[in-house]
This record gives structure tokens, C-alpha cells and sequence, in this order.
């Protein structure tokens, strides 16, 4: 027997694989097919454990899916643009490009190591100007579909990137990659109308009952559809009026003041005559856009000394402008009614406005002077004129139509969704293809002259505040399609959402010069089976690519109204942090041990160990996956992710488990050695033994084969490989009882089968050391990846029973019938719980059993 040797193992296979392309799929093949995709990677520089993951994931159901007969199509690339590149090529002095395609080229080739089932064939980079070039014309499609706009809006700046950030990419009021305090500035962008595919979006979800439920919540939540009222208030001695939205028209008696956004046209007039209202404005703007910034404010106002009028009671109250209130969302001005809504409360307490109940709860009566938060619960109305008594779910009816039939206001929804502001002010992304003339205005790049390549000579100009693509000297010159004057280039390049947005539509037909998709084999392909990927994807990425997924269908590019029928978001890698007082998180290797005591390898501190925390390169607990795949093999790290955890849940590392995986890998290599050698060319057991540990072995098999599969269909790969430990236990143990002499020929015959089951059951989790013991040791023809999955045997399922007479004192109370190999105590529990047994035990004691196992129980008792 030789032993396991994993670098040469995976080294051969991986090679074979290669030179045969074994894994590429076919869209002629008439095999059923599946699509199975996990998110591409950012070509950051290295695969870290979070890829590992995630591609073993991925791996397992494609490579079992292939097993169960159908034409699987998994496919590779690299989600390349970005401003990590940008700022890499700024400290490093390297072209985003040459820095990209070096990372390209380490991380292919960490993943090739791994052993994945790929398409290599379909790989593409985001930034390849093929890719680019389809993007544009795309870009340009949607276009002329009406869906996408050109507007002013207000954006979220960041004064370090100087750039436009999207709401996501505002973290606590600060830019995600430069952790500068964003600040609001007005500019004209580039929009995606994603808003106007709102209600599809929405109901969309409850079509796909295969997405992870939070997911599916997150998306609901973001779209953020509400049902409420439109309705003006007069403005006591000034011109027009002030419409305000609201979604709890029962509060109308409560009203007690009204609050603007600060970039509310009103407020903008008292600014104009009053400069203290517009240095608060000014300061109001120090801050993003996103609701979720405007959330955490402390809750600011200023009164515009102006007063609405109530249009039911004639009542005048005060007009704030308020840091709370979204210029974007409704009408910008909110009816504010401080003992039902949270922050009007907290407002209404700093800036002494009264408070008036109108909802009142059953129980103790809400009293304004004593409440301590806002009442946003159900109740009945008071204190509301014609509406007292009403039931508020009721009253939001009654009022709603009260203002209908007087014409001051409508129903109306709105939504939380806004557009997709795609503008971004770098340089390393996809050109917008738009020319700006100075007679013809914005102007579409002629299909015919695409694509708009990106400037190579820009290192000297990255680095320096702005957009590189303006500042470049002659890339924006040029002459304009329409009337041949001199024009400029748009700058803007496309948010990098726009690439992960229709990559997986890309690879049914990666090949095609003509066109960005050839749609036959798209809709081949399309939708894809199963996504897995991460669960920050949640929002952004999954309802982007929803979106764009449905403008494409709407253009006549993809005919499926879902991108992807399921969806698997896989937990985080995580593992134990090490602290020195002195020195902060320390690697393990920076770390001695001595007396038993973790100390600072520097300065000999004691290490304080913290918790587990997600793998991360400033807590310094990262594994670095090749030292892994180096130390014991890619099926090691395969097997170690795959059985550590369920794949949603997070994983905790450690470095026992990876030694576990390690060693029941080289069990099945000895176990599976042995068996060929004990029983040299016997074929596999087809039917039942007869001998009854032969028997109990194929009964395994089989319960092995139904409990492997079933875990498959459910993702539970964790149980599934646990399952096969037993089955490698129960055939070991069989092995050694049947000690050195010949075995029989059905005992030989199970023990094959047995081999033969372990090896394609684990194909998908250890692929290169099974396929490796299917060709060396079992000598089977064809590649195992080509093999067919096990069936059940049902008669090799059916539990043999055996009828037990069950006696108490000595009388035959029953007989029962049980499974032949139940243990001694499931068959006394049995025998207790029996209707026939149950009315000789009442009130009385059980003081022993006395059990013949598979024949008699006596149960002695006494009163
Ligand atoms: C009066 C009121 C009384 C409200 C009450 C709530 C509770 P959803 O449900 O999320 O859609 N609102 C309207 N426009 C706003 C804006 N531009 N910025 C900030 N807040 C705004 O939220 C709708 C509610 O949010 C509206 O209903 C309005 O306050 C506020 F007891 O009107 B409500
Ligand atoms: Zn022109």
C-alpha cells in the first residue's frame, strides 16, 4: 500500500482534469442542465479563507449534481474594476491594469490548487476590454428603453476619495474605504431607473421561496413600499402651500408642528431673508445623504418663524427645518405629530412644542406631560373631533377619505427604493459611453464607435485629488457624433455593481465578437440553479443584479424574469484573537509559550486571548489558505470547511478539526487500500448477504448512500461526511472481525461495495484523493467525476425485526415488534411505553428489567 501523498495526488488530477477538460460544459449535451455560480472575487492580491469557503461550498453541489446526471455549468472570473486597484496603483506606482492582471495571475492559480470543478474556459476579468465594450452597449440599449437618466442630485461626497459614494457606501456618516466624514454636495449624475421595476422587485421575492428568508426581508425592507397620504397645509401669509406624506393619517389631531428638509424650496426662501436659517442649512449639509446617517443624527431644528395651517381645524402651528427629514423621500416636509412618532417626540421635547395624544392604547392613559417615548401602537382615537372613538387602523380610512372628498389630498405609495446613481469620479471602471456638446447637448456614443477604451498614459495622474479621466490632456477631446463640433467625453466611469450585474449572463456565452449575449444559449442556461456567495451581498449586489437582469429581459436579451432560483449565503470564517497590552493583536507566531502561559514574543506580556472573531488581516488571525493546501492538501482544507459547520452558519477555525479531516482522510485511503487488497478483483455486492454481519454491513451502505443524498439536497455537508465516518468505522470494524483468513465471497463482495460507495460519496468534498483511489486501488474504468451517484438498495433499507414478548411479573402482557438491532434500552423503552404494558405499571414501581435481548423483556414491579 502507498501511502497518501496529497501534493502528488492533487498535482496529477488537477493536470488531468486540465488536459481534458473535464469539467466544461456543454449546452448541446441532453443531460438536464444546472447552473451553479458562487460570487466571483475582487482580485485583491490573495484568496483568504472567507474564497476557500465559499468555493468548497460551491464546489460539492456542482460535483454532486454532475454525479446525479446532469450538465453542470460552473463558471470562473474576476470582478475587476474598482478603487482598490486605483489606490494599490497610487501607493505602488503600478497601473491599476498590470497590478490587476498580477493578482489575476496569483489568484487563479491558488484557486486551480483547490481542485475546483470549473469551466475554465469561460473565465473573463470585468476589466477586459470585451467586457467592457458589451457593457457599453448594453448601457446604451437601457438607454434608449428610457432607463437611464442623467439628473442633479445631492450625493454623498467624499473629500479624501473625491468621489461620489453610493448610500451603501456610507458608514456612519463616513466613506467605507477612506473613513473621511462625507458631506452633501449637488452634481449631475448618472442614474440606472431601477425605481421604476420597484413593484416587480417586490412581488419577485415571493417567488423565489429558495433565498435565505432574511434576505429575502432585507430586500423587502430596502424597496420599502408604503401606503400613506399626500395632502397640503396653507402657510399662514405666505405663497403656496406645503404638501407633506404621511402614513398615519388617524394623527392628524395630534399635529402640533410641521418639519422641512433642509434643502426644502421653503426653507431655502427663509434662508434668503434670514441668515441665521441659512448657517444652519449649511451646517445641516455636513452630512450624507443616506437615511440611515440622517438616523443616527442628534435631532436638530430651526424655526422658520413661518406657520402651517391645519386644514381640518384652521389651528396654526410651527414650521422647523429639521436635520431628520429627507429631501428624497416623500414630499420632503413630514406633518409631525410628537406623541406618535419617535422623533418627532424627541424634537418635540428639546425644542418645547406641546404634545397631544390622539391614539389611545388600551390600559393606562397616555398622559403628553409624563410619557417617556412616542406611542406607536395601536388604539383608539381621542381628543380628534368627528374622529373620536375610531379604531386607528379604521381612522387612517375615514381620514384618508375625508381629505379625498374636501380635494385637499390623495392616497398615494411610496417607496424607500431610489435610483441607482452609477456615476463615479475614477478612473480604473467602465467609461460612460456620452459625449457633452456644446449645441447638441449629451449625446450617446454611436453604437459603431464603441468601445470608449480607457486612457492608458493616467499613472502620473492617479494619486492627485479628482477624476484622472478630466484631468487627462487629450482623452476627453472629441468631436461630436451629432454635428462634428468639438466636444468632451463624459468622465464619469460606471459603479463597479454595473460589471457583478450581468456577469452571470456573460458566461453562457463568453465567446460570442458580436453582441454582449447570444441568447439562445443564455436562455439555455439561465436561470442560474444555485448562488452562493456572501450575505452582504444581500441588498446591494442581489437587488442590483435583479434589476439590471429584468431591463435585460425588457430589451430582449434574456427571457426568465429571475436571475437566480436559489440562493445560499454562507457564514464567516472566524477564529480566536491574541493581544499583547504592548504590541496589540498578535499572529500565533508572534506569540511564545511558556510555564503553560501565552506571552508577547516581543516583549513577554501575557497574551490576553480574545474571542472569535471574523478572520481578518488587523486582527492578525487569518490562516493563509496555501499554507493549508501546502501543509495537507486542498482535500484536507476541503473537507475541514465542509464538516466544521453548516455552510450558513459561521465556521470556527481550529487547528484540531483541520488535523481531523487530515487523518479521516487517510483512513479512507488505508481503509479502501485494504479492501482491494483482501478482495482483489471481486465485483460489488448487488444483492442481501446472507451472514448477518455481512448483512449489517450492507444495511449500512445503504443508510449511508440514503443519508449522504439526502444531505446533499439539503446542504448539510457537514452530517453527510459524518455519515460516511460511520460508514468507515462499521467497514473497519468488519474488517478486523473478520480477522486474517480468506473472506467469504459475499463478505468480499460487500466490503467492495462499500469501498466503491465511500469513494463516489466523497467525490465531491476530497476529489482528487477519491478519483485518485477509483483509478489506483479500485481500478474502475472512466473518471470518477463521469461516474454515476449510488442508488439505494431498498431492500438493503428494511430493518429485520424480531417479535419481543414483553411480561410483567412473569404474566405476558404483549408482543411486540422491533427492529432486530435495536440496543437492550430502546427495547425496554419500548416495552414501557406499550398500550398493552402501560395499565399493569400504574402506581406501581419498575424495580428491575430483566431483558433476553430480541426475545423476552420481564418487567418485575411492585405496588
Ligand atoms: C405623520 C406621522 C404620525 C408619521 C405618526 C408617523 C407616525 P414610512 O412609514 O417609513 O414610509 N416622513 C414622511 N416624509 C418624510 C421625509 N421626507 N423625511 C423623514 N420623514 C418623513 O414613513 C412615513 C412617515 O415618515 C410619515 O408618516 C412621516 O411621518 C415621515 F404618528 O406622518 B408620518
Ligand atoms: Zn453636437
Amino acid at each position: 500500500m502507498k501511502k497518501y501523498n496529497p501534493q502528488a495526488v492533487e498535482a496529477k488530477w488537477q493536470r488531468i482534469w486540465e488536459d481534458e477538460r473535464s469539467f466544461r460544459a456543454d449546452e448541446r449535451a441532453e443531460r438536464e442542465k444546472y447552473y451553479l455560480l458562487v460570487m466571483f472575487p475582487y482580485p485583491s492580491g490573495r484568496i483568504h479563507m472567507g474564497h476557500v469557503r465559499n468555493y468548497a461550498i460551491g464546489d460539492a453541489m456542482a460535483r454532486h449534481k454532475r454525479l446525479s446526471g446532469c450538465e453542470v455549468l460552473q463558471p470562473m472570473g474576476w470582478d475587476a474594476f474598482g478603487m482598490p486597484a486605483e489606490n494599490a496603483a497610487i501607493a505602488q506606482k503600478r497601473h491599476p491594469k498590470a497590478w490587476t492582471h498580477d493578482n489575476i495571475a496569483t489568484m487563479r492559480n491558488e484557486l486551480k490548487s483547490m481542485g475546483l470543478a470549473y469551466d475554465w474556459s469561460r473565465e473573463f476579468a470585468t476589466c477586459d476590454p470585451d467586457y467592457a465594450h458589451w457593457e457599453q452597449v448594453l448601457f446604451l440599449k437601457l438607454y434608449e428603453k428610457g432607463l437611464i437618466d442623467r439628473k442633479l442630485s445631492f450625493v454623498n461626497w467624499d473629500p479624501v476619495d473625491q468621489t461620489v459614494l453610493a448610500n451603501e457606501q456610507v458608514i456612519d456618516g463616513k466613506g467605507w474605504r477612506s473613513g473621511a466624514v462625507v458631506q452633501r454636495k449637488e452634481l449631475s449624475q448618472w442614474f440606472l431607473r431601477i425605481t421604476r421595476y420597484a413593484d416587480e422587485l417586490l412581488e419577485g421575492i415571493a417567488t423565489l421561496p429558495g433565498w435565505p428568508e432574511t434576505v429575502r426581508t432585507m430586500q423587502t425592507n430596502w424597496i420599502g413600499k408604503s401606503h400613506g397620504v399626500e395632502f397640503a397645509f396653507a402657510i399662514d401669509g405666505e405663497e403656496g402651500t406645503l404638501p407633506v406624506y404621511t402614513t398615519r393619517p388617524d394623527t392628524i389631531m395630534g399635529v402640533t408642528f410641521c418639519s422641512i428638509a433642509p434643502e426644502h424650496p421653503l426653507a431655502a426662501r427663509v434662508a434668503e431673508r434670514n441668515p441665521q436659517a441659512a448657517a444652519f442649512i449649511a451646517e445641516c449639509q455636513q452630512t450624507g445623504t443616506s437615511e440611515e446617517a440622517l438616523e443616527r443624527l442628534e435631532k436638530k431644528g430651526f424655526f422658520t418663524g413661518l406657520h402651517a395651517i391645519h386644514p381640518l381645524t384652521g389651528e396654526k402651528v410651527p414650521i422647523f427645518i429639521a436635520n431628520f427629514v429627507l429631501m428624497s423621500y416623500g414630499t420632503g416636509a413630514v406633518m409631525a405629530v410628537p406623541a406618535h412618532d419617535q422623533r418627532d417626540f424627541e424634537f418635540a421635547r428639546a425644542h418645547d412644542v406641546p404634545i397631544r395624544v390622539v391614539i389611545q392604547p388600551v390600559g393606562a392613559p397616555l398622559d403628553p406631560d409624563t410619557m417617556t417615548e412616542a406611542w406607536t401602537g395601536p388604539g383608539w382615537l381621542v381628543n380628534s373631533g368627528e374622529f373620536t372613538d375610531l379604531e386607528n387602523e379604521v381612522a387612517k380610512k375615514t381620514v384618508a377619505e375625508r381629505f379625498e372628498a374636501l380635494g385637499i389630498g390623495r392616497a398615494t405609495v411610496q417607496y424607500r427604493l431610489r435610483d441607482w446613481g452609477i456615476s463615479r469620479q475614477r478612473y480604473w471602471g467602465n467609461p460612460i459611453p456620452f459625449i457633452h456638446c456644446p449645441s447638441c447637448g449629451v449625446v450617446p456614443v454611436p453604437v459603431a464607435d464603441l468601445p470608449v477604451p480607457l486612457p492608458e498614459d493616467i499613472l502620473d495622474l492617479l494619486g492627485q485629488p479628482g477624476n484622472p479621466l478630466e484631468r487627462h490632456p487629450t482623452w476627453k477631446q472629441v468631436s461630436c457624433p451629432t454635428c462634428g463640433q468639438a466636444a468632451r467625453r463624459e468622465t464619469d466611469t460606471m459603479d463597479t455593481f454595473m460589471e457583478s450585474s450581468w456577469y452571470f449572463l456573460r458566461y453562457c456565452s463568453p465567446d460570442l465578437k458580436t453582441a454582449p449575449l447570444d441568447t439562445a444559449r443564455v436562455n439555455h442556461w439561465m436561470p442560474v440553479d444555485q448562488y452562493v456567495g456572501g450575505v452582504e451581498h444581500a441588498v446591494l449586489h442581489l437587488l442590483y443584479a435583479r434589476f439590471f437582469h429584468k431591463a435585460l429581459r425588457d430589451v430582449g436579451e434574456v427571457a426568465c424574469d429571475e436571475p437566480f432560483t436559489r440562493l445560499l449565503t454562507q457564514g464567516m470564517v472566524r477564529k480566536d484573537t491574541h493581544r499583547c497590552p504592548e504590541h496589540g493583536w498578535r499572529y500565533p507566531r508572534e506569540t511564545l509559550e511558556r510555564e503553560g502561559r501565552l506571552l508577547c514574543a516581543e516583549c513577554e506580556a501575557p497574551i490576553v486571548i480574545g474571542r472569535n472573531e471574523k478572520m481578518s488581516k488587523s486582527k492578525h488571525n487569518v490562516v493563509d489558505p496555501n499554507d493549508l493546501i501546502q501543509g495537507y492538501g486542498a482535500d484536507t482544507a476541503r473537507v475541514f470547511m465542509l464538516f466544521a459547520a453548516p455552510p450558513e452558519q459561521d465556521l470556527e477555525w481550529n487547528d484540531s478539526g483541520v488535523d481531523g479531516a487530515w487523518r479521516f482522510l487517510n483512513r479512507i485511503w488505508r481503509v479502501v487500500w485494504q479492501i482491494v487488497e483482501r478482495a482483489p478483483g471481486v465485483p460489488p455486492a448487488r444483492a442481501m448477504p446472507e451472514a448477518p454481519a455481512a448483512r449489517a454491513l450492507r444495511g449500512k451502505i445503504h443508510e449511508t448512500i440514503d443519508k449522504v443524498t439526502r444531505d446533499m439536497g439539503r446542504h448539510q455537508f457537514n452530517t453527510a461526511i459524518a455519515a460516511v465516518m460511520e460508514l468507515i468505522n462499521a467497514g473497519s470494524l468488519f474488517l478486523n472481525q473478520a480477522g486474517e483468513g480468506a473472506l467469504s465471497s459475499e463478505e468480499a463482495a460487500t466490503l467492495r461495495e462499500m469501498a466503491e460507495t465511500v469513494v463516489i460519496l466523497m467525490n465531491p468534498f476530497a476529489p482528487h484523493l477519491t478519483a485518485e483511489l477509483w483509478e489506483e486501488a479500485l481500478a474502475m474504468p472512466g473518471r470518477l467525476h463521469a461516474a454515476r451517484w449510488p442508488m439505494v438498495d431498498p431492500e438493503a433499507l428494511v430493518r429485520e425485526t424480531v417479535t419481543v414478548v414483553v411480561q410483567v411479573n412473569g404474566k405476558l402482557r404483549a408482543r411486540i415488534a422491533m427492529p432486530a438491532d435495536a440496543p437492550s434500552a430502546e427495547q425496554e423503552r419500548l416495552a414501557l411505553a406499550d398500550p398493552n404494558v402501560q395499565p399493569h405499571l400504574a402506581d406501581k414501581t419498575v424495580v428491575k428489567m430483566v431483558t433476553l435481548p430480541g426475545k423476552l423483556i420481564n418487567i418485575v414491579v411492585k405496588p
